[in-house]
């Protein structure tokens, strides 16, 4: 069976027929087990538990028993750039920095997952120092060995380097891409990931259609009105709630490099700035994070500075 625990991490587990709670247990999706008498293998390929003659299955329904879920979600890292330029100033940069402090929050509030809304690596196309994939690496290991999910979408600056170094980390179980399934967190919010679109003029986000009693947060990489000055955004936060045809509760976006939200109806949205000084001046952007909070089906954001 392909199975999911308490803290987001997949993996497989192997029911034998010696079995009798294994092989009797009417063994249903979405709903929570508590094992016991589980064996582990270590095998090459990695280390696979096993339910034999000693296995104890207690069905605990549903729904396990938590008020809230939280999340950390960041964005625009941009982990190797070292100076940043607008309109005619320039000033230096230390994304390093920002993630990690981002990550040692992410541990400290014991969050029970991290979300990257893109442009985790800067990359301007020649390619990522290998200093900043063990900075990374080494983050993300931090994290994992809190028990923390690391969850993201690709950026504009990731480029073919980034997608390579990012698919290595999601093999070494320590980063999820997030797509048009959702992913649950601690079974209270379903989250979704599109990766930055090039061109979305005729694009529409095919969203699986989330349980009815949880929340839901999409997550863009986009420019979209109202959070950018552009005369020509990608989109707009109102024409995406139209376009996707599953209810969003959350809607994301980083990108923009600025920290702005709106509501429209029962939608909230937010641009979620940068880990990074990478605004208009040195000064007009500060290093940020998001908490994200789910309680009794209800969302609550938080800005929290770095
Ligand atoms: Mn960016």
């Amino acid at each position: 069976m392909s199975v999911e625990d308490i803290q987001g991490t997949r993996f497989q587990v192997i029911i034998w027929s010696s079995s009798e709670e294994g092989k009797n247990c009417d063994w249903k999706e979405g709903h929570w087990y508590r094992l016991s008498g589980v064996t582990a293998n270590e095998w090459p390929s990695g280390t696979v538990p096993h339910g034999t003659s000693s296995l104890g299955v207690d069905h605990l329904g549903q729904k396990w028993n938590r008020e809230t879920v939280e999340l950390l979600y960041l964005t625009d890292s941009h982990l190797g750039k070292t100076t940043h330029s607008y309109g005619g100033s320039s000033w230096s940069v230390s994304p390093a920095t920002g993630f990690s402090e981002a990550i040692k929050q992410a541990i400290r509030l014991d969050v029970d997952a991290v979300v990257h809304g893109g442009d985790l690596f800067h990359n301007p196309g020649g390619g990522i120092d290998s200093e900043d994939v063990s900075t990374c690496r080494e983050k993300l290991t931090a994290l994992a060995e809190a028990g923390i999910p690391f969850y993201f979408i690709y950026g504009n600056h990731e480029r073919q380097a980034g997608r390579q170094i990012m698919e290595r980390f999601a093999d070494n179980s320590l980063a999820v891409h997030l797509g048009p399934r959702y992913e649950m967190i601690g079974d209270m919010l379903a989250v979704y990931g599109i990766d930055h679109q090039s061109d979305w003029t005729d694009f529409v986000p095919d969203v699986e259609q989330a349980p009815d009693d949880v929340p839901s947060m999409l997550c863009v990489h986009q420019s979209l009105d109202p959070f950018t000055e552009s005369v020509n955004p990608d989109c707009s936060v109102q024409d995406l709630k139209e376009d996707v045809d599953t209810p969003i509760d959350l809607l994301v976006t980083g990108h923009v490099h600025t920290r702005s939200k709106c509501r429209i109806d029962k939608l909230q949205a937010f641009a979620g700035g940068s880990t990074a000084r990478l605004g208009e001046s040195r000064d007009s952007l500060s290093p940020s994070v998001e908490l994200i909070s789910v309680t009794d089906r209800s969302l609550n954001v938080k800005r929290k500075p770095l």
